[in-house]
């Protein structure tokens, strides 16, 4: 496919929307105003910007706690998203899930998913369901790089694998799991190795670079399309701030956040469009500007909607 300017501005906007989303939700939290969990996706923009640009509404992803991400760029709506933070009941879950519950099931979306590493064995699911009905839906799975040490990563690799199934697992090495960083996690540096042991192909890209994570899903997505099977792509990327919310991520090394500080997602590319002459400065300018009014809007809607009724504390509860 090629990257043409509508292509790289369309990755600009989609990645601005998820900053000035995952920003808004930075200042919200500490206002006290989102009563649970937040893990942001703030420099990770550009991973689920260039795989989700890949995929159609009838194709699936299963998504993390890191998520708000995954579902703007799978063309999830910020009004009902920021709801669910806010836990109103015109929020996704009628503000009963939170951030970590948020599907849209209608536009492939999974699920965000609080269990580390539960996606994957969802989106072999997925990819088994597509096969079997001899769609040529593909499934993408996101996870963490902690993820990838659990056994669900491990089994749903090697029944892909066996299956021949049309699904994408695309890890987000942030290297850290929570406070730990990747090589006190695992004794390997390319998470993308452990693909050789299930016979499929592994790759590892710069996953601050849009175009790179875009190609390299492109191929991959391409191949579970027409029925060669999965693929694991590695992308090495940054978590700028802590793991959720609060956390004061005293565990990072100040000059190593400093210099992937330097490798943000978001200048590498508006200077990038800038090179190209697909866009001013001042064009760059306005598209941040209608994020933000974008979030704006959604904050509004979230604040003047009620919260869920009493009575309905019951409803839309699962009992086992
Ligand atoms: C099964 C399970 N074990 C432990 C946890 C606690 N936990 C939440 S996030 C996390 C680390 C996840 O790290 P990674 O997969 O690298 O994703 P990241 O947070 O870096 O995006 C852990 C251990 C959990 N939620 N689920
Ligand atoms: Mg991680």
């Amino acid at each position: 496919m090629e990257l043409t300017k509508e292509k790289l501005l369309g990755f600009y906007e989609t990645m601005m929307t998820i900053r000035a989303f995952e920003s808004k939700a930075v200042a919200l939290f500490a206002e006290n105003k989102l009563p649970g969990f937040v893990h942001l996706y703030l420099g990770e923009e550009a991973v689920a910007t260039g795989v989700c640009a890949n995929l159609g509404t009838k194709d699936y992803i299963t998504s993390t706690h890191r998520g708000h991400g995954h579902l703007i760029a799978k063309g999830g709506k910020v009004d009902l998203m920021m709801a669910e933070l806010f836990g109103k009941a015109t929020g996704y879950c009628k503000g009963k899930g939170g951030s970590m519950h948020i599907a849209d099931v209608d536009l492939g979306i999974l699920g965000a998913n609080g269990i580390v590493g539960a996606g994957l064995p969802i989106a072999v699911g997925a990819a088994f369901a597509s096969k079997y009905r001899k769609s040529d839906a593909v499934a993408v799975c996101f996870f963490g790089d902690a993820a990838s040490n659990r056994g669900t990563f491990h089994e749903s690799l090697n029944m892909a694998s066996i299956w021949n199934l049309p699904v994408v697992f695309v890890c987000e090495n942030n290297m850290y799991g929570i406070s730990l960083c990747q090589r006190d996690h695992m004794n390997i540096c390319d998470i993308s190795d452990r693909a050789s042991s299930y016979g499929i192909p592994g790759i590892t890209v710069d996953g601050n670079d849009v175009i790179a994570v875009f190609e390299a899903a492109s191929e991959a997505i391409k191949r579970a399309r027409r029925g060669d099977g999965p693929s694991l792509i590695e992308c090495k990327t940054w978590r700028q701030r802590g793991h959720f919310e609060g956390d004061p991520a005293i565990y990072k090394d100040p000059a190593e956040q400093q210099s992937w500080l330097e490798k943000d997602p978001l200048p590498r590319l508006a200077k990038r469009l800038i090179e190209l002459k697909y866009a001013t400065q001042t064009e760059l300018d306005q598209i941040q500007a209608s994020a933000a009014e974008q979030i704006e809007a959604a904050v509004k809607y979230a604040e003047s909607s009620p919260l869920p009724a009493l009575t309905d504390v019951l409803t839309d509860v699962y009992a086992g």
